[in-house]
């Protein structure tokens, strides 16, 4: 037997490490170079000890330690380690060795390396991968894309390495060039709009229901029952942990600003290119930006905040009694199932301009297939999305036969947790603008016809009419007479 390795990884930090383990633990032999040679000493010293694993401490090493075709996976920083490590590769490699970008790279670098690569006869595959540092350990779900044969080749050690559910491993081809990298993005992006619509309702709960931590966690771990969803586990344990330094909860002490590594921001930017209107998942971004000028923040509440602040007086007089306080948390569990469905139904429309724009041919079914265990925004929800793809074609995820009803149920509920949060002040702003796209959507008439008609009368850029075909101009003032 060959004493070669199955697959290089390059990058030890948190998600290399962890993946190396991953797919060593599922048979496969494993070399590993990291740019600071004292982590792989490290790494080899402990979690690798007695382990298929073989540490190399140059790229030369690495890449003469593979089976042909080598198959070399990054796991380093996005952004330019991803062109350094590349760079220093491709001397190396010889045509038909397959390199494999593992990070969250923006699509637009992963095509420009894949054209690059391909001249030179190496083949590349950009791969989301999401789960963080427990999933590249247990099992990610993985989203790779690119040279669709360079992923038969690698597909073995993928599949062993994913999640896996009954329909199998969350693993599948996406679809060419930066497909995969492209659908973690967007991935990201809904990740960002369940957050945000999860902290607002955290908010709701502490600062109009006024419930102790503890109590919170109970709701949502029992709304969590049925819904098996990720990112509702995490939040009722972070709100059950105390603080180790304090007596207080620990979420208590968290400092309230929220950063952002820009694949929330990418997703946003790349749907206004394409014109697709994603406005939950916005103002989950923009909400992590205004935490972050706590300054500014801090400087404008000592005078203008507090609920009510602007209604002085109102603040006893309203406060909620027990049955209203039972209504309104009954609401917000329907309020945040909608919320998510729009922040998916969001995503997913991305995801379909996107395929078209970019040539992906991407099979929606298949994504959320993928996106069922594994990665953060798994929820039992997904099987239900990926059901509604293989049998429709719906014009909007949440108009879809399965979801049709279902959401108009939920409505009043919705209203009612947004009409209470602005009645008091409270921004929640990812949910208020899923209920708005909601809206925009079932609107039968929009007030674009004044839009247009304001664009033509400041820039003559014409208008369309309802009871003619053609474009129109009104000479709305005579400029040359004022
Ligand atoms: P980081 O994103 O923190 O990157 C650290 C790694 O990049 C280290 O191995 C570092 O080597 C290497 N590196 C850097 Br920085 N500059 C380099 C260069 N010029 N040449 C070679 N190597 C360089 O690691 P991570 O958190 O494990 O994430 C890896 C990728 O996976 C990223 O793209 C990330 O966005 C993505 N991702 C992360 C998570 C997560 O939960 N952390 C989840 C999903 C995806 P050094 O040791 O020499 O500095």
């Amino acid at each position: 037997m060959s004493d070669k390795c199955d697959l290089g990884l390059i990058g030890l930090a948190v998600m290399g490490q962890n993946f190396v383990l991953n797919v060593e633990s599922s048979g496969f032999k494993v070399a590993v170079y990291n740019r600071t040679s004292n982590k792989i000493d490290e790494f080899m010293e402990r979690r690798a000890v007695g382990k298929n694993i073989r540490g190399c401490y140059t790229l030369e090493e690495l890449v003469d330690s593979l089976i042909r075709p080598r198959k070399v996976m990054l796991l380093v920083k996005a952004g330019d380690p991803v062109d350094a490590v590349i760079d220093s590769l491709i001397p190396l490699l010889d045509r038909e060795d397959i390199i494999i970008d593992g990070g969250n790279s923006h699509f637009r670098d992963t095509d420009r390396r894949a054209e690059k690569l391909e001249k030179l006869g190496i083949r590349y595959l950009g791969s989301g991968i999401s789960g963080g540092e427990y999933g590249a350990l247990h099992g990610p779900s993985l989203m790779p894309g690119g040279d669709r044969q360079a992923y038969q080749e690698i597909e073995e050690i993928f599949r062993e390495a994913a999640a896996e559910t009954l329909e199998g491993p969350c693993v599948g081809y996406l679809g060419p060039g930066s497909a995969g990298h492209y659908v973690k993005m967007v991935h990201n992006g809904i990740e960002y709009g369940v957050m945000a619509l999860t902290a607002e309702i955290y908010d709701i709960m502490r600062k109009i229901l006024e419930l102790e931590p503890e109590v919170m966690a109970g709701h949502f771990a029992r709304w969590n029952e049925s819904r098996d969803s990720y990112l509702l586990e995490i939040t009722a344990e972070i709100l059950r942990r105390d603080d180790e330094k304090s007596e207080e909860k620990l979420i208590d002490v968290i400092l309230d600003t929220a950063a952002q590594k820009g694949t929330g921001k990418w997703s946003v930017q790349d749907a206004l290119e394409l014109g697709i209107a994603v406005p939950c998942i916005t103002a989950a971004v923009n909400s992590r930006l205004l935490s972050a000028v706590r300054d500014e923040r801090l400087k404008i509440s000592r005078e203008l905040g507090g609920l009510k602040k602007d209604r002085p007086g109102q603040q006893e007089k309203d406060r909620l009694g027990q049955q209203e306080k039972d209504r309104l948390l009954d609401s917000l569990e329907d309020a945040l199932d909608f919320g998510i469905l729009i922040a998916y139904a969001e995503g997913l429309k991305l995801l379909e301009a996107a395929s078209e724009e970019y040539g992906y041919d991407l099979d929606l079914a298949e994504v959320a297939r993928i996106w069922q265990d594994g990665c953060i925004i798994r929820a039992n929800l997904l099987q239900e999305i990926r059901q509604v793809y293989q049998e429709e074609e719906p014009v909007n995820l949440f108009f879809s036969s399965r979801f049709r009803v279902e959401t108009a149920g939920k409505i009043a509920a919705v209203r009612d947790v947004v009409r209470t949060a602005k009645d008091v002040g409270l921004a929640i702003p990812a949910l208020t603008s899923a209920l708005d796209y909601y809206d925009s959507l079932r609107a039968e008439e929009s007030p674009a016809n004044l839009i247009q008609a304001q664009r033509d009368y400041f820039g003559a850029h014409t208008y369309q009419r309802k009871d003619k075909e053609g474009v129109f101009h009104t000479e709305w003032q005579d400029i040359h007479n004022i």
